[in-house]
């Protein structure tokens, strides 16, 4: 029943293809140009906050090398750059009565001018959580439904003024990040949690829920209006995205085969709590459960807005975490985490950060899981890798990012068979990312990028990592004007098995299916070709 595509080592020539970046991970120049505070300028400032106690007041000073930035994607040869636009910098006290800045807008005009002059098709962030402080301080910001009204006002200048340039829209990235780590483990912007070594206030068995309830809601009417004032003359698209990493059972039990389920209930279903609601029409019913009362209710009104809103998946990933039944961490679906399988082996090459391991397989995997229960075409948005100590390295060393580059090795053959092999609709990926840059909470001692910068000099070097991403889509994103029709989307959203970790089948109902097909197929990676076997027989594709 799959629609296989006549070219199977290519990609459509539309598929769009680049890095990734946001507004407060490289911009820097946090007062120029009437640009307001964004909540990240002081919270980084904390004493504890951000691991080497430094701030995003230079960053990658991308705010005055803009240029120089633009030439390194040309240099690369990308069709495609994601960026973020600072809120603070369009409407500097971020309310919807408050005045616009012209400056900041010019800013961003040139920057998409810039791209567009390149060739560069640009892919455009409304919000990578850097909220402006005044409306933390008016309102509470995100846990205000105020915010809904200032959102959508800010989201509307943003396409009155680069719409006729910009056709790719998110409205938020990884809303679970702005709920969880700002209003739950408190470790991102605003800080607040429970744990009252962390922060004076807070309350962590809530308000992650309202934040993530008002941020789907706010995303939800931006995209109405989008599609009501918009859409028909400018000719874009909109939608979110999301952070979700692949969840595999731990083992072949039961309990942890839900487990799985549960997490990616939580993280992606609910995702906080985007998904279900956005696509599916309400939250998960494992969530619904687990936090009762605790999970606002959308008004019917409102349910209408949310269901559908998104036009397409946007798609944050960059691990796998094997999954067992346990614990109380609600942000995770009371499901714990571990890279160790159960014969103590790891399942993937360390990052330098202890939440990523690279395990291609996962991604593949995930890709399937998302196409068949969403329905929808998915653009990934972020990927990448932090080598472990990059930070110390000398500057050669840190050069020949070998796991990185295997990374993207994995990554990259995942996407190609995912499209050609398993039918899934995808249409972008974007890298994570094109500097190393301001990593949150890590400071600037994780570094995320394809290309090394010396904080020091500011100067930019290529890693292997960034020629080999770069070589490798020259090579696959046909040349051709004629795109390959991706198959049309399955129309009903379907119940996913999960697979398992090292590609045995997970029980299920496999009388449907024929086992045989793909494993008669000879690759070099054994590993993978089972496991490739396997989701293809779980998918019914
Ligand atoms: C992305 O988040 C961000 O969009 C981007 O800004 C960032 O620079 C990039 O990844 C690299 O980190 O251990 O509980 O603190 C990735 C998703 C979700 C991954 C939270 C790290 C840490 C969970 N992130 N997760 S916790």
């Amino acid at each position: 029943m799959s629609v296989q595509p006549a070219q199977t080592d290519k990609l459509p020539s539309d598929f769009l293809w680049g890095f990734a970046t946001a507004s407060f991970q490289i911009e820097g120049s946090t007062t120029a140009d009437g640009r307001g505070k964004s909540w990240w300028d002081d919270f980084a400032k904390l004493p504890g906050k951000t691991l080497d106690g430094r701030d995003g007041d230079v960053a990658t000073d991308s705010y005055n090398r803009w240029e120089d930035d633009l030439d390194l994607l040309v240099s690369y040869g990308v069709n495609s750059y994601r960026f973020s636009i600072a809120w603070s910098r369009i409407i500097p006290l971020g309310g919807r009565n408050d005045p616009v800045n012209e400056a900041g807008i010019q800013w961003y005009s040139n920057l998409i001018d810039g791209l567009l002059k390149r060739g560069i098709t640009p892919f455009v962030t409304l919000y990578h959580w850097d909220l402006p402080q005044a409306l933390y301080d008016r309102y509470g910001g995100w846990l205000s439904r105020e915010i809904i009204e200032d959102y959508v006002n800010y989201a509307k200048i943003c396409f009155e003024r680069f719409g006729d340039r910009v056709k790719f829209w998110l409205t938020h990235n990884e809303p679970w990040c702005v709920s969880v780590l700002g209003h739950g483990r408190g470790v991102f912007a605003p800080g607040r949690s429970s744990d009252r070594t962390r922060s004076p206030e807070g309350d962590s068995s809530t308000e992650p829920w309202i934040v993530g309830h008002n941020l789907i809601l706010a995303h939800a009417y931006a995209c109405k209006l989008y599609r009501e004032q918009f859409k028909e003359s400018q000719d874009g698209t909109i939608g979110i995205t999301l952070n979700g990493d692949m969840a595999l059972p731990y083992d072949d039990s039961p309990e942890n085969i839900a487990a799985a389920q549960h997490a990616l209930d939580v993280a992606i279903g609910a995702t906080c709590l985007s998904q279900d609601p956005i696509y599916l029409g309400d939250y998960p019913e494992y969530m619904k459960d687990m936090l009762g009362d605790r999970l606002p209710r959308f008004t019917p009104e409102e349910h209408a807005v949310v269901l559908g809103s998104s036009e397409f998946y946007g798609m944050n990933t960059y691990t796998t975490n094997l999954c067992k039944a346990g614990g109380d961490d609600e942000f995770q679906g009371k499901v714990e985490y571990t890279f160790t399988r159960p014969d103590g082996t790891q399942l993937g090459t360390q990052a330098h950060c202890a939440w990523l391991q690279d395990y291609p397989e996962g991604f593949r995997a995930l890709l399937n899981y998302l196409y068949k229960r969403y329905s929808k075409p998915i653009y990934v948005t972020e990927n990448g890798f932090a080598v472990k100590d990059e930070n110390v390295m000398p500057l050669e060393q840190a050069l020949a990012d070998h796991d990185r580059v295997q990374y993207f090795k994995g990554n990259t053959a995942a996407i190609l068979a995912a499209v050609n092999e398993d039918g899934v609709d995808i249409r972008s990926y974007f890298a994570w990312s094109l500097l190393d840059n301001f990593e949150w909470a890590d400071g600037y001692v994780t570094r995320f990028g394809l290309t090394y910068v010396d904080y020091d000099t500011q100067k930019r070097y290529p890693k292997d990592s960034a020629k080999f991403v770069t070589q490798w889509f020259k090579e696959h994103v046909t040349s051709a004007p004629e795109p390959l029709k991706a198959p049309e989307p399955t129309k009903e959203p379907q119940h996913v098995e999960l697979p398992k970790a090292d590609g045995e089948a997970a029980p299920t109902d496999s009388a449907t299916s024929s086992p045989t097909v793909e494993t008669k197929k000879k690759t070099k990676r054994a590993r993978f070709a089972r496991f490739t076997a396997y989701i293809s027989t779980f998918l019914g594709i």
